[in-house]
């Protein structure tokens, strides 16, 4: 979209300025995203511009009353505390014609952008690691507390394993799948074989079955908490806050430390095609661990810190059954680059390849949570 009409769509947000810069951020699979920069009487200032996605967020509305619920609720709770609230949490921006949801023009929206940080898509800084831990823990205590059932569930069964596995299922049993796609389903024959290993399968649901057995407690998670969601403060990498929380729901603790692992716990990209770089690093392991930790002390229950290791496991099965489910459908939910040929299914192996090194690990990671746990 040309910078003019993202500038009159911008005007339609209540900030005092002048937009004066605007930039494509790359990072996100679902949503478009926009760095702006006003002139303001006092300097300049930054906001964030998106287009949100409504085939994957229909209710947009309900999204954003849950945005509003739980940043409120981290407000207060601060106050309350006599904590500071300066960069607690994200601020979205009202619109002009005071829309109740501070949506414009059904998928725009705009949020302030918190002064002084940035964001890493992976680091070799184990330091950033434990402050990453540290953020997402925070998250979790900060909510501790609020009526996760009161929340609505954006997209319904989003972490709810056995569901991605039905919907894998689906993908693989699809006629019109097999015919479009044949040459895909022999490609991923390995990947295939080795997701639905009867092993794998089974474990699918036991964190779902401790929810529903209220073994665990339902709690409001973040869901998407990998490094690339958490803001560093500029000058001293001290973690600020989580961003991007649209899907935030009820869930299991082991979720928010599961996903924010699965892409904490190695250096290599989402989508590594040379398998020989990606090692899933217990020494990272650690280190996250003990940031999360580190805030939860009065928080997390025994039974959570069991299933903590196992969510970790979860969350890279689960987006390496998703990327392969996308790929048998043709690439119809996660946005591609279209000059990476099959690039669904090289997400998929470089998330199968951490899967089965954290398999080969799981005993270390158990010593792990044994020592930071309480
Ligand atoms: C999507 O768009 P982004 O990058 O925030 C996806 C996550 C996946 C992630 C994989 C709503 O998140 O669940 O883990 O891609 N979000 C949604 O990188 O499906
Ligand atoms: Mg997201």
């Amino acid at each position: 979209m040309n910078k003019e009409k993202l500038i009159n769509i911008a005007k339609n947000f209540k900030i005092e300025g002048d937009p004066i810069k605007i930039e494509k951020c790359d990072s996100g699979h679902i949503n478009k995203t926009y760095a702006i920069t006003y002139k303001t009487k006092e300097g300049c200032k930054k906001y964030i511009l998106q287009y949100v996605n409504t085939n994957v967020f229909p209710n947009l509305s309900d999204l954003m009353r849950n945005i509003k619920n739980i940043t409120e609720y981290m407000v207060n709770k601060a106050k309350e505390n006599g904590e500071s609230t300066d960069r607690l949490t994200i601020r979205m921006i009202d619109t002009i014609d005071e829309n109740p949801h501070s949506i414009y023009n059904k998928n725009w929206r705009m949020e302030e952008f918190i002064d002084n940080t940035k964001t890493y898509l992976t680091t070799e800084d184990l330091n950033i690691l434990t402050e990453a831990g540290r953020a997402a823990g925070r998250f979790q205590k900060h909510l501790n507390g609020f009526p996760a059932e009161e929340l609505c569930e954006i997209i319904p069964k989003f972490h709810y394993t056995p569901n991605r596995v039905k919907q894998l299922k689906e993908a693989l049993s699809s006629k019109e799948n097999l015919e479009k796609r044949e040459d895909r389903f022999k490609l991923a024959k390995d990947v295939i074989e080795f997701v639905t290993d009867e092993k794998r399968l089974n474990k699918t649901n036991i964190i779902t079955n401790k929810l529903e057995n209220k073994e665990i407690p339902l709690r409001v998670t973040h869901n998407d908490t990998k490094l690339s969601n958490i803001l560093f403060d500029k000058d001293t990498d001290k973690a600020v806050c989580l961003i991007d929380l649209d899907t935030v729901m009820p869930g299991a603790l082991a979720y928010d430390f599961g996903e924010g692992l699965r892409t904490g716990i190695t250096t290599a990209k989402e989508d590594e095609q040379d398998l020989s770089k990606i090692f899933a690093d217990i020494n990272r392991f650690e280190a996250y661990t003990k940031g999360f930790l580190s805030e939860l002390k009065n928080t997390i229950t025994e039974e959570e810190l069991k299933t903590l290791p196992l969510g970790v496991w979860m969350m890279t099965y689960e987006n390496s059954i998703r990327f392969l489910a996308d790929y048998l459908n043709g690439d119809t939910y996660f946005a591609v680059d279209e000059n990476i040929e099959n690039h669904n299914l090289i997400r998929a192996k470089a998330q199968l390849e951490l899967l089965r090194q954290m398999e080969e690990k799981e005993e270390d990671m158990k010593g792990v949570i044994k020592k930071y746990g309480f």
